[in-house]
């Protein structure tokens, strides 16, 4: 594959070592990926009661919509790479094989680790060459909705697809658990003349996609729900982008925030919440209205595919009897 070129007269004339950001995502070989859906808890082995679990990142052609597709940086071949979900109190080791033409780290983005784990290049650790390994290892500390991410040139590879979430489930059951817990990662995406590129807010850089679990609408996955069920969903923006999320037919609350329980005399009600870059807000509902319910971003731009709407950051609720 070709090595797209620094648009000329930009700000990269001036600062050479920020042109990566202009660069398309490339690797060598790039494969279709063999799975077709990001985010799916991770299997785990136990070792001395350790929970261990394996990632390789790598480089995969990834599906967004019938018939469009990026060149994606993941973990385990997906966008978003799988979910790690382990208990409060758990030990947990995560051994990372680096197998993208890049450097990298891994950041655990709200979860309490030791310095040492942190993910961040050139300050808590050496970045991880291409064909090496690196192991993390903590204990989970409090339960949330988190996630981790690449803190290795993130500009472009956090954009490129290296993100997944993390959830640590609490350790005494909830008394009133919801009937369907989703997380519902959203990201964005640059696609020019087929070729990949890590959206960011600067000249020429914009989305034209916008992907909830790696899916643009109408590939996002229909979430159907019984009447009277208790619905969670975890909404993690990982892109570099705001998204109001608003969900028709049905008022929500905000039960957590960045992994936080919200008290439940301060849980705001509310149709929209505006989900920043690195933010968590988990949401809880009772579907009390059967009826096909749309959940879509309400910046209108994302709710397109290259400019054609609908697309993007949209998806349906089913509650049926
Ligand atoms: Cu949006």
């Amino acid at each position: 594959m070709a090595e797209g070129t620094p648009t000329p007269g930009s700000m990269m004339m001036d600062n050479p070592e920020a042109a990566h950001m202009m660069q398309p995502i490339t690797a060598p070989n790039v494969q279709p990926a063999t799975e077709a859906e990001g985010g799916l808890p991770l299997e785990y082995r136990l070792e001395d009661g350790v929970k261990v679990f394996e990632l390789t990142t790598k480089a995969v052609q990834w599906e967004i919509l019938d018939g469009v597709t990026v060149t994606a940086f993941t973990y385990n071949g997906t966008v978003p790479g799988p979910m790690i979900r382990v208990t409060e109190g758990d030990q947990v080791r995560i051994i990372v094989k680096n197998e993208l033409p890049d450097p990298t780290t891994i950041h655990w983005h709200g979860v309490e680790v030791p310095n040492a784990m942190d993910g961040v290049p050139g300050v808590t650790q050496d970045p991880i060459e291409p064909g090496e390994t690196f192991t993390y290892e903590f204990t989970a500390k409090r339960a949330g909705t988190f996630m981790y991410h690449s803190h290795y040139k993130g500009d472009v590879q956090v954009g490129a697809g290296l993100y997944a979430p993390f959830i640590i489930d609490p350790k005494e059951p909830l008394a009133n658990p919801p009937a369907v817990d989703k997380t519902l990662m959203i990201s964005e995406w640059r696609i020019t003349d087929g070729r990949t590129y890590a959206a960011m807010p600067m000249s020429g850089m914009e989305p034209n996609y916008f992907t909830i679990n790696g899916k643009s609408f109408p590939a996002t996955e229909t979430i159907t729900v019984k009447k009277g069920d208790l619905v969670r969903l975890r909404f993690i923006a990982i892109g570099q982008f705001i998204h109001p999320m608003h969900l028709h037919g049905v008022p929500f609350k905000i039960v957590a925030t960045d992994g936080h329980p919200v008290p439940e005399a301060a849980q705001l009600t509310k149709d929209t919440v505006s989900v920043a870059p690195g933010e968590r807000y988990d949401i809880e509902f009772v579907a009390t209205e059967t009826g096909q319910w749309m959940l879509h971003c309400h910046i209108l731009h994302h709710t397109t595919n290259d400019n054609v709407e609908p697309g993007g950051l949209m998806l349906m609720i089913n509650i049926v009897d």
